[in-house]
């Protein structure tokens, strides 16, 4: 039996420094839960982190009013980039809430008008992409593409900025930086006392101030030009005051907040997309659901015009969208802090201060979603399942005024985008595809391919879908 954790009796201790957290940290803290059960305490070089899942746990640690974000050690990693971007920033710097303020009404949910005929031409350029493919017989490497496809999109309706990445072969130098940063941000953390480091680290510093640089010249191209009808991201950095106090984000705000922006908006919403393709290559029935919901908005068309509108009925691709992250939420973890000492639930006692990380994977396991957690099944997500279910089950998004920003962003994107896809190919999945995630900071199924044939007439069922409600399913 493990020891119980220091000042926290009945909590199980699993020391871990004799192997280190490894290169898949996220799906050891997993393992460990399996064994020990959803409340832990892991230990590295002295160091320990508390572990939950539970969902009453979770649904107290979401009361603002005694939990606030905690920046915990891979975020103050992140920092060394990000700094006071609004991802980063400690909740008392004053740059979040002006930032916060200042860009909360570029992502309600109706300023996804604004971005939908962008998003649309970024979706248009990976079809054409995978056009290629499948004439040619070729697979296309999922995560890959989606990475091409949401950085292109972020940066295009954020900031006008256009990274091209379709007519490159390899990832876009900003994206192998940004990717090794993060890398960087998590390896850091299981470094042993007394090793030497400094060529790592001064790596990660070059590839910072190369992410820096390419800001800078998203930002330059912009300030050189007349601003009128800039209403992007960066448009309303550079000209909105806060509607409060009339203040402004300073330059190096701007700049923190772009590069947030560029990491936040591309890597956990393509991660996002390719567990959703990977399960709908392996679960027939629900392809081929989503399959007629696109049939029966665009029929036979070569080249549909997807609406704004169109989208939000798009419930079905919602749902599988929605149960990819559930099993894989690709941000996969949150920490908060106690405001005051208190007894979390009831049952763990907190100090003031003392913080708490929350292991979405395993909290979207836990008894309340059935007793096949594993199972993919994105009937879980009709209205009438999610009314039946504790609000704070599902936390993909993190909570509270600190939750994801992007999230009605990253949501239209992808829903969108799936939705074409389904339309528009048959999905093989020519390698027999055995799923292995990557973590770096977020989660990707690694290496997944696929090939792809055209759908023709003869594959489009003309039925009617049987019941379908527009819902909202969001939490
Ligand atoms: C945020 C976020 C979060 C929280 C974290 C913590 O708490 O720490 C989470 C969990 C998330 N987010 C998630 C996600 C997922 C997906 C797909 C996404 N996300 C997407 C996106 C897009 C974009 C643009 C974004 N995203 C952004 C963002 C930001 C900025 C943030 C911060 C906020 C504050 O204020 O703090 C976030 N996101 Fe996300």
């Amino acid at each position: 039996h493990p020891l119980s954790a220091p000042g926290l009796p009945g909590v199980p201790l699993v020391d871990i420094s004799a192997t280190g957290p490894g290169r898949t940290p996220l799906q050891q803290v997993m393992g460990l839960m399996r064994e020990h059960g959803p409340v832990l305490v892991r230990r590295l070089h002295g160091r320990d982190t508390l572990f939950v899942s539970d969902v009453d746990l979770v649904t107290d640690l979401a009361d603002e009013r005694r939990f606030a974000k905690h920046i915990g050690p891979a975020l103050e990693n992140v920092r060394a980039f990000a700094a006071d971007g609004l991802f980063t920033a400690y909740n008392d710097e004053p740059n979040w809430a002006r930032a916060h303020d200042i860009l909360m009404p570029a992502f309600a949910l109706g300023s996804m008008r604004t971005y939908h005929p962008v998003m649309l031409r970024v979706a248009r350029r990976l079809i054409e992409a995978w056009d290629r493919a499948a004439a040619d017989g070729h697979p296309v490497n999922v995560p890959d593409d989606m990475t091409r496809m949401t950085l292109d999109t972020i940066g295009l309706a954020g900031f006008g900025y256009d990274f091209g990445s379709f007519e490159r072969a390899e990832p876009h130098p900003f994206v192998e930086a940004m990717v090794r940063c993060l890398e960087w941000s998590m390896t850091r953390l299981a470094r042993v006392p007394g090793e030497d480091h400094s060529a790592a680290d001064a790596a990660f510093r070059a590839d910072a101030d190369h992410l820096a640089g390419i800001v800078d010249d998203v930002i330059t191209a912009r300030t050189g030009t007349d601003q009128s009808g800039a209403d992007d991201l960066l448009g309303l950095m550079l000209t909105a005051r806060h509607p409060a106090d009339g203040s402004a984000l300073d330059p190096a705000n701007i700049r923190n907040q772009v590069i947030t922006f560029l990491i936040a908006g591309h890597e956990t919403t393509s991660g996002a997309m390719s567990f959703a393709l990977y399960y709908l290559a392996k679960h027939p029935t629900a392809l081929r659901l989503v399959q007629r919901e696109a049939d029966a908005l665009w029929g036979d068309r070569a080249d549909p015009e997807p609406t704004y509108e169109e989208i939000g009925r798009l419930t079905r691709t919602r749902q599988v969208l929605n149960e990819a992250l559930r099993l894989w939420p690709t941000a996969a973890a949150f920490s908060r802090h106690a405001l005051e000492d208190t007894l979390l639930a009831g049952r763990v006692p907190l100090r003031a201060g003392q913080a708490v990380t929350v292991v979405a994977p395993m909290l979207h396991r836990q008894p309340v979603w059935g007793d096949n957690p594993e199972l993919f099944d994105p009937a879980r997500f009709t209205p009438e399942a999610e009314a039946a279910r504790p609000v704070h089950a599902f936390k993909p998004f993190g909570t509270g005024e600190r939750a994801c920003i992007g999230r009605q962003f990253a949501l239209h994107e992808a829903t969108m985008l799936l939705a074409m896809l389904v339309h528009r190919y048959r999905l093989h999945d020519h390698a027999d595809y055995r799923l292995t995630v990557k973590e770096t900071l977020t989660l990707k199924p690694d290496g997944f391919t696929l090939t792809l044939t055209p759908r023709t007439p003869a594959d489009r069922v003309h039925l009617p879908l049987p019941g379908t409600s527009v819902a909202d399913t969001s939490h």
